[in-house]
């Protein structure tokens, strides 16, 4: 037995020589130390000894156990540090490298022009004021003196929902309520979206922006409105730019105008952006119609005013050469990343 014990010490020697992992070890384990074990066998055979071997035998026994166990230790601990080295060695990272920057995101460019007019008009005095883009047929036609058998109205142009109510297809439904509910001096501008039934082309959308412009006072005249659009426009594109006032006809404001500016693409020359004429259509205007302002409860003996809207998207699409209106819907980022 004690040449059987013997055997199994160098023999375990050997083995854990060749052991490189964890695995190994385990099974190294279960074979020497383990219940079914080399080293159990050989002890089971104890009972079959003299009582003076048997001290002896299990002297030598333990000693073996313990000389096994105490290297399997030694060899779990190297196997640990070494596997510890390597993961410090492969999975080593370079903490200096540059990072990844996360993408910035910026105004679209609707937005950027929104608030570049609005910041225009804060600064004359006027307050920003939004209203519901749900609107009753009153509020956005009736109102504003288009009454019920105006082309206007033709299910063609508008979204309706019910008979009485709509999508807003102008934003001066808002400029009614705001005569409504104040009174004047009244200095507001209304940005917002606004619907009409329109196909989708490079230049018509039916959902699309207007920013409308209201002033009522005692004593407004064609003369301030003349002056408030050159000044809001000479900030907006430069102070080279003019305006241009052309006659035309809307139904709540009388007498009414079209208005052109300098082209800012060739200086009034003549070119394909403003085909040959030297000014671009902006936008329109007129003094508000007074049958407008005694429908909102506003004496047209005692005040005046002044009106004017403007098609967000056009102006944005002139201000940056963008020919074509879907590009400013679309959230392609390679396009709105130029602005
Ligand atoms: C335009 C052109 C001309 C306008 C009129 C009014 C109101 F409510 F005062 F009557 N708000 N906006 C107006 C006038 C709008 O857009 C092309």
């Amino acid at each position: 037995m004690k040449q059987a014990l013997e055997k199994i010490e160098l023999l375990a020697k050997a083995e854990l020589e060749k052991i490189t992992d964890a695995e190994q070890l385990e099974a190294f384990r279960i074979r020497f130390l383990g219940k079914k074990g080399e080293l159990t066998s050989v002890l089971k055979q104890m009972a079959g000894l003299s009582a003076e071997e048997r001290p002896i035998v299990g002297q030598i026994a333990n000693r073996v156990r313990g000389g096994i166990e105490a290297e399997l230790a030694e060899k779990a601990a190297q196997l640990k540090a070494e596997t510890a080295a390597r993961r410090l060695r492969e999975e080593r990272l370079d903490v200096t490298l540059p990072g990844k920057a996360p993408r910035l995101g910026k105004a679209h460019p609707m937005d950027s022009v929104m608030h570049e007019i609005e910041d225009i008009f804060i600064g004359m005095g006027f307050d920003i004021v939004e209203g519901p883009e749900v609107e009753y047929d009153y509020y956005n036609f009736e109102a504003l003196n288009i009454p019920a058998d105006h082309p206007a109205r033709d299910t063609q142009d508008t979204f309706f929902i019910t008979d009485n109510i709509l999508l807003r297809s102008q934003t001066s439904s808002v400029q009614v309520h705001v005569m409504e509910d104040r009174k004047p001096p009244i200095r507001i501008l209304s940005p917002g979206r606004v619907y009409r039934s329109d196909a989708i082309d490079a230049t018509h959308s039916p959902i699309f922006h207007q920013i409308e412009c209201l002033v009522v006072d005692k004593g407004i005249t064609m003369a301030n409105l003349v002056g408030t659009l050159d000044t809001v426009m000479k900030r907006l594109y430069g102070e080279e730019c003019k305006i241009r006032l052309r006659p035309h006809h809307f139904p709540f404001t009388e007498p009414s105008a079209e208005v052109d500016i300098l082209c800012f693409n060739c200086g009034g020359k003549g070119c394909a952006m403003c085909k040959g004429e030297g000014y671009v259509e902006l936008l329109g205007a007129g003094m508000v119609h007074p049958k407008v302002l005694a429908n909102c409860g506003i004496d047209p003996n005692e005040y005046s005013g002044f009106a004017f809207g403007l098609g967000l998207e056009r102006v944005t699409m002139g201000k940056y050469g963008i020919n074509d209106l879907r590009l400013l819907y679309e959230n392609d980022l390679r396009f709105l990343g130029q602005f």
